[in-house]
């Protein structure tokens, strides 16, 4: 029997990676994990348990663990690329230190711990494209600099103590239910709800910027199929690059006109998230992830699309 605390569970992976996992191991074997001030409302708040978890806070994750007698963490506290840059340390405090606690409660209580990378992982010297798995990455944002952190800290506490660290390099995901908030690439959430509103959507990034994307339930199921991969078949483990789909704006934008037609897109370039979407990869090659788990995604741009607009136009 699994016993799960998601922390992070209100941000946008965190909020339908609940679910799913209620949905697969049971409502009250999910502990919903999050900070003050971003409390867990609706279906996520009334369908199990939920906990204050501030990941900066080592007693509280573990009173949590205890309580609950968990055995896996899924730790999605992070902030995101655009935001990191103005506030480095907190995303330092947030990124490392937070996982710092989390890998130290998980070795104490023999938790498996999943917390995501990202191609923010990469940098300018990386190959763009098909980025292999195992590559030079030295990203020069502080997004980046955590996340390599974050792989290698959480590789240590595999190798020196045993914890069951496991990981992927998620891209930039697309989700209708629960918004991303100081991404580079929340422009390929937004277009949808421009689009939906009936509004021109204005692009923050430049014609013919490719960066990897994936639609969350494709996400979803890397991460809960990536935790109960059989060990022994993992050669990997922080982190495994995945990928479904690599586009630039105007591929989305073409997308979307397709399915409505008078939609309208401008672009006004944002420095910051153009500069790092510049250092991140075009497209990055995922064999590693398909032949020591068995990693397959489902929706490709078009069907993404179709379903996107369907979900939020219901919503909306
Ligand atoms: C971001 O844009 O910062 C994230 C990411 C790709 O990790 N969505």
């Amino acid at each position: 029997m699994k016993n799960i605390l998601v922390i992070g569970a209100t941000g946008q992976i965190g909020s339908e990676l609940t679910m799913e996992l209620r949905k697969r191991y049971g409502n009250t074997n999910v502990v919903a994990g999050y900070i003050q001030g971003a409390e867990p409302k609706g279906e996520l708040k009334d369908s199990g348990p939920s906990e204050i978890v501030d990941v900066t806070n080592e007693a509280m994750i573990e009173s949590v663990v205890k309580a609950y007698h968990i055995d896996t963490i899924y730790n999605l506290a992070a902030l995101l690329s655009v935001v990191a840059e103005s506030k480095p340390k907190l995303a330092w405090k947030i990124g490392i230190d937070g996982l710092w606690n989390v890998l130290e409660v998980a070795r104490v209580h023999g938790c498996a711990v999943f917390t995501p990378s990202s191609i923010g992982s990469f940098g300018a010297d990386t190959p763009h494209t098909l980025t292999p798995q195992d590559t030079i990455q030295r990203p020069r944002t502080m997004y980046g600099v955590t996340k390599v952190t974050t792989e290698m800290l959480s590789d240590y506490y595999h190798t020196k103590y045993g914890v069951d660290t496991r990981a992927v390099r998620f891209p930039g995901i697309i989700s209708n239910v629960t918004p991303p908030g100081g991404g580079t690439t929340d422009y390929a959430v937004d277009i949808y709800y421009s689009a939906v509103k009936g509004e021109k959507f204005v692009c923050p990034i430049a014609e013919g910027t490719l960066m990897d994307m994936m639609y969350m339930p494709d996400a979803l199921n890397a991460a809960i199929s990536l935790m109960e991969a059989d060990p022994t078949k993992l050669v990997h483990r922080n982190a495994f690059n995945i990928a479904s789909m690599s586009f630039a704006p105007e591929m989305i934008y073409a997308a979307i006109k397709k399915e409505v037609p008078d939609f309208e897109m401008v672009y006004d370039v944002d420095p910051l998230k153009q500069s790092i979407a510049n250092s991140w990869p075009d497209s990055l090659d995922d064999t590693c992830a398909r032949n020591e788990w068995g990693w397959k995604p489902v929706y490709d741009l078009e069907s993404m699309t179709k379903d996107m607009l369907e979900k939020l136009r219901a919503k909306l």
